[in-house]
């Protein structure tokens, strides 16, 4: 496969004035009409004519009125055109119901839809398919569904016929349509500057039950990039569709956004209250994106983290404005340290942004998303709340309707603040993960911190400099008061020292407050000053990393020296777990455990091969022990935290049932699943029924309730995909291959469906001892069912092959059999470039 250069950026040839589409649907037959006016682009270099187009059938081409005939490739056609402005006709036919790529035009479960960021339009027709060529379009779908949707306004609509218009140029991955037999739940919207827009959520018929969460979530979204960003929607209308088969959770396409219908439709029955957040989370995310993303779009695929790591940023200051910003920011960092780090320390690590790829579509990764926003919450740190307000202001009033840069981003930032972003910009361009270390030093009341910073070596870059970290520090008196409230320090160089004068006393310091660097913080402290934080920092996230330092700590001990649970920890966090003044949702996350990739990554930092079945039975003996340990907490924990009034989804009641629901997993240790069963029984919402089976799932108690839940919800596609992934993801280990293997016999095991596969698949992933069986039944079961998937869905299968890239961190009789797995898949005859580039970078 050829790849591609962010250096070798040269703009298009043309530019597009308006694109005009008739699409006569036919699930084995659609016919696509183009009609687009091109006109030379006096900003780019002579080159010949080339059109993207891949998998289609051309039956006709003509410039100006006059048939021509191009060379067509695999990868588009070259045509000879005149030298001025022309017109460029084509009709082209496709098979949408044979399309299970799930990329660009295709059907499910009977309805019509697209996917084409990033590069899904070339396969409706032949078009200049890159971000920088921005244009209006006008589309006419013809056929018999009764909805019928695209971009933009409606214009007009006939029998048989719909047509629809967007007035705002854009880029072809933004295209969309939508046709079937869908039913709608309808809202309204009136803008600050007083216009009215017409929301809808689209829905298969039995669906509209679940649509109120969602459209209460677009509503506020609007409202807040109204009152935070001063973003306003510029359309008259804002359709959402939730569609079945999907490889993405969702998709901002302008005006149409097309989303996996796990992450839109929701009840109460049907839904967790994770679920909940999630699905309002990605809601706010794609309509952020209107602005950033739709609006000032990317010059590049090179530039993705333009669009997505500020659109994650803005979706997580969302969260943490309607719910608590606090446990938004530990859950993140959660979710960093088990995705992105182990990415940017393995054989996938790549830059915030990337500078070469063979397929965009694999660096849709937590590095340009999640990596990405953190970025941006530095840039924030650093310059200020008030200076990220004018210089988002700036962007947006100098880029709207632009195809912009990383580049433009920081000069953006340059010209509001007047700071030089020369160095900070390698955050954009260094992968890895670097890692902080510090002493302290308390002489003549003066109290000083020495850093010192260093990144390891990733692939492609043996040599790293020195980033700019905003490093929050607040120190505390030996008495437990704060005497210097979080202040940040700016660390530029390899080495760098901070004094605070005026302390008497030696403090305590709380360093890197609210993860304000995504860097792994190396600092060797005794228990006790942990203990010391755990109860008296102000800040949330350290309170919470101190008692997840202790944790790591003992589990360190555990699994290399055998030793026993700590004891003094448990005693301590139980001082905070009980704390009734403190937010029970916060409760609940300091009761959960290092993940078992985190501790992998703490292993190997200290050069211990890590072995999961020593690292599952350290954490089953952990969990055994603050059971025991709380027996009689237990109890008045979960008492406390029950819910009596009616089901709401909202911070307040879903944090109390996450900390009871913490609390009966550790009671399901003592009783073999008795308060579980019960639970199971009373239980009328999601979250409650799911948890309850999942504890007796881990108890191997689950016989009945597995089949209960099983006839109760075989015809909902979307609560069965729970029941798929959670046997999985609880089961013991050694039952977890074969268990996911049985599960995959099944006939409702439909292996085309990413949700499905993923709920099998990914959740075998996530039993980390599971997945890694010394036998390697995990590792072939899954390799098998990649190679399988990998002729439908080779964008589904590439994102999953990266759960080998931690492969080299095992022992060498694990990494042989997962090294043979990975050969095996790369030598399959015919295997996509997805999987190619990815298999090639994980072996290399
Ligand atoms: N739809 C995906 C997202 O919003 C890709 N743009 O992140
Ligand atoms: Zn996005």
């Amino acid at each position: 496969p050829q790849t591609i250069y962010l250096k070798d950026y040269t703009p298009f040839g043309w530019q597009v004035a308006d694109v005009h589409l008739t699409v006569a649907l036919a699930p084995n037959a659609t016919r696509v009409k183009s009609r687009i006016h091109f006109v030379p682009n006096p900003n780019a270099p002579e080159q010949e004519f080339f059109l993207h187009g891949e998998e289609l059938n051309l039956i006709r081409a003509a410039i100006d009125g006059e048939e021509v005939a191009p060379e067509i490739t695999p990868q588009g056609l070259r045509c000879k055109v005149p030298s001025g402005p022309f017109l460029w006709e084509s009709e082209v036919e496709i098979a949408p119901a044979e399309n299970f790529a799930l990329e660009g035009l295709y059907m499910s479960n009977g309805m019509y839809c697209t996917q084409c960021e990033a590069e899904g339009f070339r396969k409706i027709t032949y078009y200049p398919d890159r971000p920088d060529v921005m244009a209006t379009f006008t589309v006419r779908i013809e056929g018999d569904e009764k909805v019928k949707l695209s971009n933009g306004n409606p214009t007009d609509s006939g029998e048989g016929w719909a047509e629809w218009h967007d007035p705002w140029p854009k880029p072809a991955y933004l295209f969309a349509l939508v046709a079937g037999d869908l039913v709608n739940h309808p809202g309204e919207f009136t803008t600050r500057s007083g216009k009215t827009v017409e929301l809808n959520i689209w829905v298969r018929p039995g669906d509209e039950d679940k649509c109120a969460f969602g459209m209460e979530a677009l509503k506020a979204s609007m409202k807040w990039d109204e009152e935070v960003y001063g973003r306003e929607y510029d359309l008259d209308i804002f359709n959402i569709v939730a569609v079945d088969d999907f490889n993405m959770g969702a998709m901002e396409n302008k005006g149409l956004n097309i989303f996996n219908s796990s992450c839109v439709l929701a009840s109460p029955e049907t839904s967790t209250d994770a679920n909940f957040e999630r699905i309002e989370a990605i809601i706010a995310h794609e309509y952020f994106h209107n602005w950033t993303g739709n609006r000032i779009t990317c010059r590049d695929w090179f530039q993705l983290c333009l669009k997505e790591g500020l659109t994650v940023f803005r979706d997580s200051q969302f969260t943490s404005d309607m719910r608590s910003a606090e446990v938004k920011r530990i859950s993140d960092v959660i979710d960093l340290r088990a995705r992105q780090f182990p990415e940017d320390q393995g054989p996938l690590s790549h830059p915030v942004r990337p500078e070469s790829f063979q397929e965009i579509n694999n660096f849709y990764t937590a590095t340009v998303y999640e990596k990405g926003a953190e970025v941006i919450g530095m840039l924030k740190r650093l310059v200020g709340d008030e200076d990220y307000a004018k210089a988002l202001d700036l962007y947006f009033e100098r880029h709207d309707g632009d195809a912009a840069t990383i580049e433009d981003w920081l000069k953006v930032f340059e010209d509001a603040t007047g700071r030089d972003l020369a160095q900070f910009k390698r955050w954009y361009s260094q992968s890895g993960t670097p890692h902080l270390s510090v002493t302290e030093d308390h002489a003549d009341g003066v109290y000083t911190l020495t850093f010192k910073q260093h990144t390891p070596p990733t692939p492609g870059q043996s040599e790293k400099a020195p980033q700019v970290l905003p490093i929050a520090v607040g120190l505390l008196n030996p008495n437990g008061d704060e005497v210097v409230p979080t202040t940040v320090l700016e660390m530029t160089e390899a080495e760098q020292s901070f004094s605070f004068d005026g302390l008497s006393s030696k403090p305590v310091p709380s360093i890197l407050r609210g993860f304000s660097a995504p860097v792994v913080l190396e600092r060797e402290t005794a228990p006790e000053e942990k203990r010391f934080l755990l109860a008296h920092d102000t800040d949330a996230f350290n309170r919470w990393e101190a008692s997840r330092d202790l944790a790591r700590a003992c589990l360190y001990a555990m699994i290399t020296e055998g030793a026993g649970p700590d004891t003094a920890w448990i005693d301590a966090l139980e001082q905070v777990v009980r704390d009734a003044d403190l937010d029970p949702a916060f409760r609940a996350l300091m009761l959960s455990l290092p993940t078992q990739s985190e501790l992998v990554q703490m292993l190997h930092a200290r050069g211990v091969t890590p072995d999961p079945d020593a690292i599952y039975a350290a954490t089953e003996a952990l969990k055994n022990a603050m059971a025991e340990r709380w027996s009689a907490l237990l109890p008045a924990l979960r008492e406390e935290s029950a819910v009596t009034a009616a089901y709401s989804p909202d911070a307040e009641q879903s944090g109390k049932r996450a900390l009871g629901n913490a609390v009966l997993a550790l009671q399901t240790r003592l009783d073999g699943g008795k308060a579980a069963q019960a639970q199971y029984d009373a239980a009328d919402n999601m979250t409650m029924q799911l948890s309850a089976l999942s504890c007796l799932i881990s108890a191997g108690a689950e016989e009945t309730a597995l089949a209960a839940f099983e006839a109760q919800w075989k015809d909902d596609r979307l609560v069965m995909d729970k029941w798929f992934a959670l046997q999985v993801a609880a089961t013991a280990p050694e039952n977890a291959a074969t268990r996911a293997g049985a599960l995959t016999e099944r006939a409702d095991f439909d292996w085309k469906n990413p949700n499905r596969f993923r709920a099998v698949m990914g959740s075998l992933a996530m039993n980390h001892a599971g997945f890694h069986a010394k036998d390697g039944s995990g590792y072939k079961l899954l390799a098998d069912w990649l190679i399988r998937l990998d002729e439908k869905n080779p964008q589904t299968t590439a994102r999953m092959c990266s759960v080998f890239q931690t492969w080299k961190r095992y022992d060498t009789q694990r990494q042989a059999l997962m090294q043979a797995e990975l050969e095996r898949i790369a030598a399959k005859p015919g295997l996509s470039r997805d999987v190619t580039e990815m298999v090639t970078r994980l072996l290399s």
